[in-house]
């Protein structure tokens, strides 16, 4: 009786807020996790260094980026990709933590997708200054996955429009240790990140980092 009670708390939680068909914010999802993800970014980018790679137009991206996992998300001249190298230095990404799959997975199950099983997780860094404009995630292979986002340090304001990229925008204040989960009808919405604001978190400094997860392969 009472794992029953449980069960429907945790189901009917607040903080689990529907955005519309196939888009969930699970507000402080990740609270509890944000130092070992951290500690594991960090790890990730002594072995696979931020950068800021070039798009297809030859702007250089004010965010910074690396990956872990089988495919990492790069950006050059000759386009978009998902390349089992880092063009930084030759060499396989590092490996996903257990515990980036783990959590990756607990948030997909909680939005109900079931079996997500993501082979590329993109970690974005953002300083003050840096955004990402409107666009569509469309190089994973496997549309019928959703996309696991992880925000961690300084807030930022996420854009979130239609199919179109005329169409109006929704603004939401992520903040360190949501996490939203998008799929089937919203997975091909155009998005993006506002420029961040100056500010300082306890656990980041000046920082935003952003963690996506994909089913690239
Ligand atoms: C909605 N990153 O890396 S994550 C990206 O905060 C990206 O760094 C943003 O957009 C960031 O491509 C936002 C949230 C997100 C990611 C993919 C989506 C939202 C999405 C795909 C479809 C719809
Ligand atoms: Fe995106």
């Amino acid at each position: 009786m009472r794992d029953l009670f449980a069960t429907d708390l945790f189901e009917a939680a607040p903080q689990d807020i529907s955005l519309g068909p196939g888009a969930m914010w699970l507000a402080g999802f990740a609270r509890g996790e944000t130092e070992s993800l951290l500690q594991d970014v960090a790890e990730i980018a002594r072995a696979a260094p931020f950068r800021h790679l070039v798009t297809p137009g030859g702007w250089t991206m004010s965010v910074a980026m690396t990956n872990c996992g089988a495919l990492g998300w790069v950006s050059d001249r000759s386009g978009y990709r998902y390349d089992p190298r880092d063009p930084g230095s030759g060499h396989s990404w590092p490996a996903m933590p257990s515990s980036f799959l783990d959590l990756a997975q607990r948030a997909a199950a909680r939005a109900g997708f079931a079996d997500f099983a993501p082979d590329a997780c993109l970690i974005n860094r953002y300083v003050p200054g840096a955004r990402l404009t409107l666009h569509q995630d469309r190089n994973e292979r496997g549309l019928a996955a959703p996309i696991v986002s992880v925000s961690l340090g300084l807030p930022a304001t996420f854009l979130w429009g239609g199919l179109t990229r005329a169409d109006k925008t929704r603004r939401l204040r992520l903040v360190h240790g949501d996490v939203v989960v998008w799929g089937g009808p919203a997975r091909m919405t155009f998005h993006g990140v506002d420029t961040l604001r100056d500010g300082d978190h306890p656990m980041t400094g000046a920082i935003r980092y952003n963690l996506t997860f994909r089913q690239a392969g």
